[in-house]
């Protein structure tokens, strides 16, 4: 046997006894562990490494590590991450059709969101994600979204006067506080708990789970409801990565994915109240707008000036309005 023959038979018996190499996914989730997107996502990811047995072995990186929301959603889509969980919030300036979630009172409740989120006029939504690198493969529960603040109850929109209110990365969200006589900072979730205890912001706006995970109730304690917002949030997955898979692999990730945002909508349901008992227990006051529709009505300058600049996208308001 020649050198050559020995090196080579050496080499082909190393690969034959070598497991294939699996494939390392990176996922960004801005949530702490045990947040109900947090344990969606593990569960993702188990499910995709248990059903390509082992080829594919999702990782997820939580509590923001990986960077902020509006850096992650670059990385995703430049193939740097390969999924993530995002809110459709910070999404907006980068999808514009996806700023039609943001627009506030958009849907009239969660349940709403879900029907639209789920069925023709959602996949309108992921279209519009994949033609931008991103794609949706499931849809998340992110409730709906108050006003807190570290001053007084909010009873109505002059209250709001003069009071600087951090927002997600968005126009739209400086547009809805400037209209309700505030001033608005976009700014990254991370910063917003320093921020309010320095009084460099008086408040800010999230969903209960966020209001207490984020551990904002602990220096903002006036929690208004306004239920402004109700943003789903998308399970996502990189295009880069989705086109390397198999067809049969691309139905396992699917698969996963729907089951992922069914668990989460479920422990979503039971977080609210968890989070709600909680943040009460600690001494935040919580009280229910006097007018909640003398706040919509102050948003129709956020409508009108939406659709001026995107003539194109009123057809989505108006079919999500008309879905029941
Ligand atoms: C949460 C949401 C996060 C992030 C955060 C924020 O409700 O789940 O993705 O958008 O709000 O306010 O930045």
């Amino acid at each position: 046997m020649t050198f050559t023959r020995i090196v080579l038979s050496g080499a082909i018996a190393a690969l034959i006894a070598a497991p294939a190499m699996a494939d390392e996914w990176r996922g960004w989730n801005i949530h702490p562990e045990d947040y109900p997107n947090s344990i969606a996502l593990e569960t993702f990811a188990k499910e995709v490494a248990d059903k390509t047995e082992g080829r594919i072995t999702p990782a997820v990186y939580h509590n923001a590590v990986l960077g902020d929301q509006p850096d992650a959603i670059e990385q995703v889509r430049n193939g740097g991450l390969d999924f993530a969980n995002f809110n459709m919030g910070p999404m907006g300036q980068i999808v514009p059709a996806t700023n039609v979630l943001s627009l506030p009172f958009i849907f009239r409740d969660v349940d709403q969101m879900h029907t639209v989120m789920d069925g023709e006029i959602g996949q309108r939504f992921s279209d519009a994600l994949a033609a931008e690198g991103l794609v949706a493969l499931s849809w998340f529960d992110s409730g709906s979204r108050s006003f807190y603040n570290t001053k007084k109850p909010i009873e109505t929109p002059a209250d709001v006067e003069g009071m600087k209110f951090r927002v997600m990365n968005n126009d739209l969200y400086v547009n809805m506080v400037d209209q309700l006589g505030g001033n608005a900072t976009p700014m990254a979730y991370g910063e917003v708990y320093q921020s309010l205890k320095t009084g460099v912001i008086d408040g800010a706006e999230n969903n209960y789970p966020s209001y207490d995970s984020s551990n904002h109730f602990e220096v903002a304690k006036y929690y208004s409801i306004t239920n402004h917002l109700i943003i789903p949030e998308c399970l996502c997955v990189s295009t880069a990565t989705w086109d390397g898979l198999s067809d049969a692999d691309k139905d396992i990730v699917k698969a996963a994915a729907v089951a992922a945002a069914q668990e989460q909508r479920t422990l979503w349901a039971e977080r609210e109240k968890v989070s709600r008992a909680k943040v009460e227990a600690a001494g935040v006051e919580i009280n229910e707008v006097a007018d909640p529709k003398a706040f919509q009505d102050a948003m129709g300058p956020v409508y009108e000036g939406f659709i001026k600049a995107n003539p194109d996208l009123e057809v989505l308001i108006t079919d999500i309005q008309s879905t029941n």
